[in-house]
């Protein structure tokens, strides 16, 4: 290639390029940053935007340019002025944020690492959705927790059930619970779901011991108080029948269990203790920064998700703050994504007819960063936990219909939306309709629901009017929505669904 054609090459890129750029002027008059090939002097600056019937902005010391306002005209004029090196457009920019949103993030890295600050500033904090952490108590005085605390039990002292404060040495469970939910109120650090509500079931003494008994007793609570998560940063070597029992119970009554993989990694064994290792919990191991798994981590069989574990700043008693290391820390990081996730809305993933903790599971599953080996290993599990991930899942649904052999209840897909209002768009690929039934605390809301008609591509010419897609909103601010799916068409026949939270 000539130099002259690789001249009028990038010539001709330059002007496309400008072509694309956008106009933020008013009338014809653009800002732009004019350069020469030479300092031309104040009166030769001047007299060049002046003769170009421009506005001078601003003359730059350090380098050979002004900004000014000029008309697409003179801009063109200028641009094959022998004297003019470049101009381009004078583009606004902003700051550019860092990735957290303030101090109490740059402080919890863990909750920053692992997506949450984005998660936070679209509004999902994990309002209403309530975790039982089974620890040594909680510091429910602590200014960056008390407005979270919403009650709970101490097991170990039944002559002060009501008070399941912390008197642990080194702060187990309150540190826990700031991980899980320390507010966003400008102080200190911010939880994973910094307005979820906290409930401290106490089942570890001041020293950080309990027995069997008084897990199990704190896993009964939970169920029996409607929790929808439980953190456990407990862990043992010996199996339990009753532990074993207690777990899948409160895994069958809807309950997310969440533990500790072990430190175990200290003594260079690293297996998983249980309770994590029951198929009812979920085992998560520790990672650092660079999510190398700590060695100090339980990394084997059974490990599920690993999280951040690695000098996690988080609430202590008396109203401090202090870093800990390991499993008890990265376990509430996972249960905070999963209190995130229910916040934002669940589906039924797995098509059994609930939204329920199997769901919860399959999309922190579906979600992690994997991390090792390709897919599920037993140093990773399926990765690193990602608040962005599992609640972009839910924010953004694509549900696929299909009209199959069977009834309703085979073919229809249902979700639950609330607390924002969401527009649904619906695409048929034959389906002849689809019809949207919506129900609020098990009642039928008629005025919600529809029935979408499609035409028929492919059938007839007349028979194929109508539209092929429809879009329209549901608002379920302030309540919650069941919204059932169900279509009509020819066996084979399909639709998408897209549904956004705004
Ligand atoms: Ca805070
Ligand atoms: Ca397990
Ligand atoms: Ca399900
Ligand atoms: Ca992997």
């Amino acid at each position: 290639m000539s130099k002259h054609s690789q001249n009028t090459l990038l010539f001709i890129v330059l002007m496309n390029l400008w072509l694309f750029l956008p106009s933020a002027a008013m009338a014809g008059e653009r800002r732009v940053i004019v350069g020469f090939h030479q300092t031309p002097g104040a009166a030769a600056e001047h007299k060049i935007i002046k003769r170009h019937r421009g506005k001078l902005r601003r003359k730059f010391r350090r380098i050979k340019a002004l900004s000014a306002r000029l008309t697409d005209q003179a801009i063109a004029e200028l641009q094959s002025d022998p004297a003019v090196a470049y101009v381009e457009e004078d583009t606004p920019i902003t700051a550019i944020e860092p990735e957290f949103g303030g101090s109490e993030y740059l402080e919890a890295w863990g909750v920053s690492h692992i997506g949450a600050a984005s998660v936070h500033a679209r509004g999902i904090k994990g309002a209403g959705v309530k975790i039982a952490i089974l620890d040594t108590g909680i510091d429910y005085t602590h200014p960056d927790l008390d407005d979270n605390y919403r009650g709970g039990i101490n097991i170990i002292d039944p002559a002060n059930a009501a008070d399941p404060f912390d008197d642990s040495w080194n702060s187990h469970g309150t540190h826990v619970a700031g991980i899980i939910a320390a507010q966003l109120n400008g102080n200190g650090v911010v939880g994973m779901a910094p307005e979820a509500s906290l409930y401290a079931v106490k089942t570890l003494d001041a020293g950080g011991s309990g027995y069997i008994s008084d897990l199990i007793a704190g896993i009964e609570w939970a169920v029996a108080n409607d929790m929808d998560i439980v953190n456990m940063s407990i862990g043992m070597r010996k199996d339990s029948q009753a532990l074993a029992e207690a777990c899948a119970n409160a895994w069958e009554a809807g309950v997310l269990l969440v533990a500790a993989a072990g430190n175990t990694g200290i003594f260079g064994l690293g297996d998983v203790l249980y309770p994590a290792l029951y198929d009812s919990v979920i085992a998560v191991g520790a990672t650092d920064a660079n999510n190398t798994v700590h060695y100090i981590s339980a990394a084997g069989a059974g490990i599920e998700f690993v999280a951040p574990g690695d000098n996690i700043y988080s609430t202590a008693v008396y109203g401090g703050y202090g870093l800990l290391t390991g499993t008890s820390q990265a376990s509430p990081h996972v249960a905070g994504v999963a209190a995130l996730v229910l916040s934002a809305g669940l589906d039924d993933l797995n098509g059994d007819g609930a939204a329920d903790n199997r769901d919860l599971r399959i999309q922190l599953q579906d979600t992690a960063l994997d991390l090792g080996e390709p897919g599920l290993d037993d140093t990773h599990g399926y990765g690193l936990v990602s608040a962005e991930a599992a609640v972009a899942k839910s924010l953004e649904k694509h549900l696929s219909l299909v009209q199959n052999r069977g009834g309703h209840r085979d073919n229809s897909r249902r979700v639950i939306l609330k607390d924002a209002v969401y527009t649904v768009k619906l695409a048929s690929n034959g389906v002849r309709k689809i019809m949207v039934k919506v129900f609020e605390n098990n009642r039928y809301q008629r005025a919600l629901s529809n029935i979408y008609s499609f035409g028929r591509p492919g059938v007839s010419r007349r028979r194929a009017k109508g539209p092929n897609g429809t879009t329209f909103t549901l608002d379920a601010r302030g309540r919650t929505l069941n919204v059932i799916f169900i279509p009509r068409g020819r066996r084979g026949s399909s639709a998408d669904i897209y549904i956004n939270r705004r």
